[in-house]
């Protein structure tokens, strides 16, 4: 090429460059963040093993996740997460993975999933992908090479405590019955570590090797097209190896220990290097810690991921010292509302945040957080709604919450599936605890209750599958089902709907600025949202009677944008249930 050529195509390109920068400049009133997709996306999360079953094994699929794409893309949603479909003995419904690069033989296969990815990507739909990569199954070939021998080429593919040393250093573990975070094995002659059940050996990512075979592992994802990661337990990767003692200051707080070890932000960094930056991908992770902590992950400076998944809203009411026990005088709304508004102005220069109220870890949010009562099921479940996709972060929204499914809450613990569920048990009974009391709480909050069936209709077992159900479906299913919502235009599915093309229509509702008004009212939750002139009024009435609510604002000129009464309060009270938003 001539160099006159040369310096034209020069000029022509960094003009054309700087040009589209300018494009996609941030509309954002108040921050410096860009616009991005998955910050304007709403995702859908989808637990595979309780959304639809094609084969009559009682267990959801891919195949039954395809029959139902086009319900998926009538909720307007732009993204899902689905859980794990890895190869698992599933002895944590996958979150035991004992081959990453294969679907788990119950979900289908890979030509399945192939289809699946196709079948999202056709409708504009992108697909984010569940990440275990603090530990894998016991069953995974690294463990199974592993234990046989100290001389395995997978040994220091885990953490080991050599029994020659003693007893190892104590480490808690979430799902084991004796809550202790090593198990012996023979073979070896020295322990593993294990931060959640024992058949979840934690991998050794102080070992390059490891970290190499992870990254070309996400690689083989990403060069699918997957669009994106939400990285399950991200934060526990890195341990201290010196193996120091609990520090007191810990005690209780396993998860805020367990989330600093000494190299977690230079994994993931090189994580972002070697895997990330490569791709146009949507990153989330469970990130434990309070804000400075938690921004660490999603300041775009650091280059390591984008959106935060922080836990302390969610995990709000419980009582102290009790694991998921919920204080039966309720919770302080007060505060949990100040929580919201903190963490919103955490990402206001860096980062970005998350929203949900539920997840497959959760109970289901109408029990938790609404009223789901015959009352009151209808408004509170299009208030959460509401709540969640009014708020400056990414919703993450969970399947089934879309038509007010709650809580199955079982009487007995044979009833229950979950290892969460059934090792706290067992050690709620070691210590001599209450377990009638164990259980009545866990009604509540146990995991189980959000991974009943999906109700479709009034079939058999709500047209979830022709087998018997893994977990049993919700015996309200005659009523509370997608078919009978599709009819009915003021339902909370077609609420949703509405909801969800609210936000799309409303940037202010993505990036606008966000203040928390009438802090101390113990009732009502209000907020504005501006951006660019633009200012919505979001009022949202947590409790079953009529409620004052003082914002200073008169929304005697304002337009109604959408309402969950048929006829909208006015003036300074709102309905049991009630959620308005005013544009002003
Ligand atoms: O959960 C990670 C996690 O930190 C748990 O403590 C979570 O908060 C707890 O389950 C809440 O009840 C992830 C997955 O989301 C969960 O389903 C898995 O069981 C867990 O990892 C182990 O892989």
């Amino acid at each position: 090429m001539k160099p006159t050529i040369k310096i034209f195509f020069f000029v022509f390109s960094t003009i054309i460059f700087f040009s589209c920068k300018t494009k996609n400049k941030p509309a954002r009133a108040d921050a410096g963040t860009e616009r991005k997709w998955w910050k304007e996306a709403t995702v859908y999360q989808i637990y595979p093993r309780s959304f639809q079953d094609s084969d009559g094994d009682g267990v959801g699929d891919l195949k039954g996740i395809i029959s139902r794409l086009d319900y998926i893309k009538s909720l307007g949603i732009d993204a899902v997460w689905l859980n794990p479909v890895y190869e698992s003995p599933n002895k944590d419904n996958g979150y035991d993975i004992s081959d990453y690069q294969n679907i788990m033989k119950q979900f289908g296969n890979m030509d399945d999933f192939d289809k699946l990815l196709k079948g999202f990507h056709d409708r504009g739909i992108k697909v984010m992908m569940d990440m275990v990569l603090n530990h894998c199954s016991d069953q995974h070939k690294w463990f199974q090479e592993a234990k046989k021998s100290r001389n395995s080429e997978y040994y220091n593919y885990f953490h080991w405590w050599p029994a020659e040393k003693g007893e190892p250093p104590y480490r808690w573990s979430i799902f084991d019955e004796k809550a202790y975070g090593w198990e012996f094995n023979k073979a070896t002659n020295s322990y593993y570590l294990h931060y959640f059940a024992d058949f979840q050996p934690d991998l050794n990512w102080e070992n390059p090797q490891l970290r190499q075979d992870i990254y070309k592992m996400m690689r083989y994802w990403c060069d699918k097209g997957v669009d994106g990661f939400r990285m399950d337990a991200l934060a526990f990767i890195s341990k201290d190896t010196t193996w120091p003692p609990l520090p007191k200051e810990y005690n209780g707080n396993w998860g805020l220990y367990y989330a600093s070890g000494p190299y977690l932000h230079d994994y993931i960094q090189e994580m972002n290097r070697e895997v990330l930056s490569k791709y146009n991908l949507a990153t989330v992770a469970e990130a434990m810690g309070d804000i400075p902590r938690v921004k660490m992950f999603v300041d775009e400076d650091r280059k390591e991921l984008n959106m935060a998944y922080n836990f302390e809203a969610i995990d709000f009411g419980y009582l102290p010292g009790e694991y998921k026990m919920p204080d039966p005088n309720g919770y302080d709304f007060v505060k949990w509302k100040s929580i919201y508004a903190k963490w919103d102005s955490a990402f206001v220069e860096k980062g970005w945040g998350t929203m949900y109220l539920a997840n497959h870890d959760q109970p289901r949010m109408l029990t938790r957080w609404g009223n789901d009562t015959p009352e009151f099921r209808d408004y509170s479940s299009k208030l959460l709604t509401t709540f969640i996709l009014s708020m400056r972060a990414t919703p993450f929204y969970y399947f089934g919450d879309e038509i007010g499914m709650n809580n199955i809450k079982f009487e007995k613990v044979e009833q229950y599936n979950d290892v969460e569920l059934l090792t706290n048990y067992e050690q709620v009974k070691a210590k001599g605890g209450d377990l009638k009391r164990f259980l009545e709480g866990m009604k509540i909050s146990s995991r189980d209750n959000g991974r009943t069936p999906m109700q479709w209709d009034t079939t058999t077992n709500a047209g979830f599958g022709n087998g018997k159900s893994w977990l049993p479906v919700n015996g309200n299913y005659k009523t509370i089902n997608v078919a009978a919502q599709e009819k009915d235009e003021n339902s909370c599915l077609n609420y949703f709907r509405k909801m969800i093309r609210l936000r799309k229509d409303n940037d202010v509702l993505v990036y606008g600025k966000y203040t928390l008004l009438d802090k101390t009212n113990p009732d009502v939750f209000a907020y504005t949202r501006e951006l660019n002139g633009k200012k919505l009024l979001v009022l949202l009435n947590f409790r079953g009677k009529i409620t004052s609510v003082n914002t200073g604002i008169d929304v005697g000129n304002g337009e109604i944008l959408i309402n969950n009464y048929s006829t909208p309060s006015a003036g300074g009270t709102l309905k049991p249930y009630e959620a308005i938003i005013y544009q002003l």
